[in-house]
C-alpha cells in the first residue's frame, strides 16, 4: 500500500470535513467529480483524502473552529521540503484562516533527509559534556568592532566556561574580522584553553553568503578550522540547511538561528506552528541546535509551544538524530532552575545580555552561569550555590531568581 504524509491543519468553516475534502483535492489532482471515469482511475494515486476532523470551539458567525487532517500521497513530493511545504501549503497559505499545526512523516519521505551530522550525543562526545546542560555565550555587538576588540570578548567568554560561543546571527558585513580568520583567531584562544583549563570551547561562526556558495564557505570554514556552524535557516531557506547538513564535506555542527520565525507562527490563525516549523523541519533539515524563544525572555514564546517544540527536538522518533535545543533570549542565571525543570539536561543554556550585563564582566558572567547549572543538577538552590560563587551572587542580586 502507497504512504501518506499526514497533515493537520488548524481552520476554520461551516463544516469541516468539507473544507478538509476541498483541500484533500485541491492541493492534489485540483478537481474530481468533473473528471470523467478513465481520468479519475488515472490521477487516483495521486488524490488527496480528508482522515478526520476535531471540532475545537463553535463561532459566531456559525462556523467551528477546530483541526483537520488530509493524507497526500507521498509519491507526489519530490524529497525536500520546497516540494513539502509547497505541495501542502503553497497557495492554501493564502487562502483565508489556516494555520499549519503538523506533519508525519513516513520512512520513504525522510529517507531524503539525513538530519543532523551530530545531534545531542554527538556534540555532547565532542565536548566531552554528559552530566549537565551545556552552556552558550553570544556575541553581542560584533558589526563594526575592530577584530581585538571580538579576540577579547571571545576569550572572556570562553574563559568563564562556556561550552560554546556564537556570532551574533546579524553579523553579515564582516570586513572588520572576515569569517575565515575569525575561525582561525578563535580557534588559537580555544586552544589555549583547552590547555590551560582541560576544556573545550567550540565557536559557531555565522555562515552567509550567495545560497550558491554556503557549502562551498562551509567546506572552506572546516579547511580553516572551525568548529561549528551558525546558520539563519529560514532566512535562507530549510533547503538549503539540508544540503549544507547532507554534504559530506561539512563534517562540524550546523546550529540554526530562528531569524524570521515571528512571521510564520505567533499567528493563531495563520502561518506555520513554531512547533512544526523549528521542531520536526529544523530536525529533519539537519540542524544539530536549534536556538527558540524561551517561554520568559523578552522575545517569549507561549509555554506549551516551547515544551512541543523542545519535544519534537529531543523526543519525538522521527528516524533521525535528536537535536539539542536552545531556549534563548532574555536568559540570566536566575532562570536556571526553571530552564532546568522545564527543558531537562539535553538543553543548551544560551545568554548574550546574561553573560556580557554581568557587573564583573563576561567572564564573570559566564562564571554565574555555570555555578548555577552545576548547583541545579545537584539538586541545590540558587542561594545554595550562590554561597560557593561571588559571580553568582552578584548575577542573582542584579536579575533576580533564586528564592
Ligand atoms: C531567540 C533568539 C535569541 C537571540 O538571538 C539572542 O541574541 C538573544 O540574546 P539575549 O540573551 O536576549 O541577550
Amino acid at each position: 500500500m502507497a504512504e501518506h504524509i499526514l497533515v493537520t491543519y488548524l481552520t476554520q468553516a461551516k463544516d469541516l470535513l468539507k473544507k478538509a475534502e476541498a483541500i484533500a483535492v485541491g492541493m492534489t489532482v485540483g478537481s474530481w467529480t468533473d473528471l470523467p471515469a478513465a481520468k479519475q482511475e488515472e490521477l487516483r494515486p495521486y488524490l488527496g483524502a480528508a482522515v478526520g476532523t476535531q471540532p475545537l470551539e463553535q463561532l459566531e458567525n456559525g462556523e467551528t473552529r477546530g483541526l483537520i487532517t488530509v493524507s497526500y500521497p507521498v509519491g507526489n513530493f519530490t524529497r525536500d521540503i520546497p516540494s513539502l511545504l509547497t505541495g501542502i501549503f503553497g497557495k492554501l497559505s493564502m487562502d483565508g484562516k489556516i494555520k499549519l499545526v503538523d506533519i508525519q512523516l513516513p520512512p520513504s519521505f525522510l529517507q531524503g533527509f539525513p538530519g543532523p551530522k551530530f545531534g545531542i550525543d554527538g556534540l555532547r562526545n565532542l565536548l566531552g559534556v554528559h552530566d549537565r546542560p551545556l552552556l552558550m555565550s553570544i556575541f553581542k555587538s560584533c558589526l563594526g568592532l575592530p577584530f581585538d576588540d571580538l579576540k577579547t570578548q571571545f576569550r572572556a567568554q570562553a574563559e568563564g566556561g562556556v561550552d560554546l560561543v556564537k556570532d551574533d546571527e546579524i553579523f553579515f558585513a564582516d570586513e572588520r574580522a572576515p569569517f575565515l580568520e575569525r575561525i582561525q583567531a578563535f580557534k588559537r584562544i580555544s586552544q589555549e584553553i583547552e590547555e590551560t583549563q582541560g576544556r573545550k570551547v567550540l565557536y559557531a561562526a555565522n555562515l552567509t553568503g550567495p545560497v550558491n556558495e554556503l557549502n562551498d564557505r562551509a567546506k572552506r570554514a572546516v579547511e580553516a578550522g572551525a568548529d561549528c556552524l551558525l546558520f539563519n535557516g529560514l532566512a535562507f531557506g530549510l533547503d538549503a540547511l539540508h544540503r549544507l547538513a547532507a554534504d559530506p564535506d561539512v563534517t562540524i555542527p550546523i546550529m540554526a538561528h530562528p531569524a524570521l520565525a515571528g512571521a510564520y507562527y505567533p499567528s493563531p490563525d495563520y502561518g506555520i506552528a513554531a512547533p512544526l516549523l523549528l521542531g520536526t523541519l529544523m530536525r529533519i533539515a539537519g540542524a544539530d541546535l536549534v536556538l527558540f524563544p524561551s517561554p520568559y525572555g523578552n522575545v517569549a514564546m507561549e509555554k506549551q509551544e516551547a515544551l512541543r517544540l523542545a519535544n519534537n527536538l529531543v523526543t519525538a522518533e522521527i528516524g533521525v538524530k535528536r537535536s539539542f535545543p536552545v531556549p534563548s533570549a532574555g536568559i540570566h542565571p536566575g532562570l536556571v532552575p526553571q530552564l532546568y525543570a522545564d527543558f531537562g539536561l539535553d538543553q543548551v543554556v544560551n545568554a548574550g545580555g546574561g553573560i556580557h550585563g554581568h557587573p564583573g564582566g563576561a567572564s564573570a558572567g559566564a562564571q554565574a552561569f555555570v555555578a548555577a547549572i552545576k548547583g541545579v543538577v545537584a539538586g541545590k538552590t540558587l542561594q545554595e550555590a550562590a554561597q560557593e560563587s561571588e559571580p553568582l551572587a552578584q548575577a542573582l542580586a542584579k536579575w533576580g531568581g533564586g528564592k
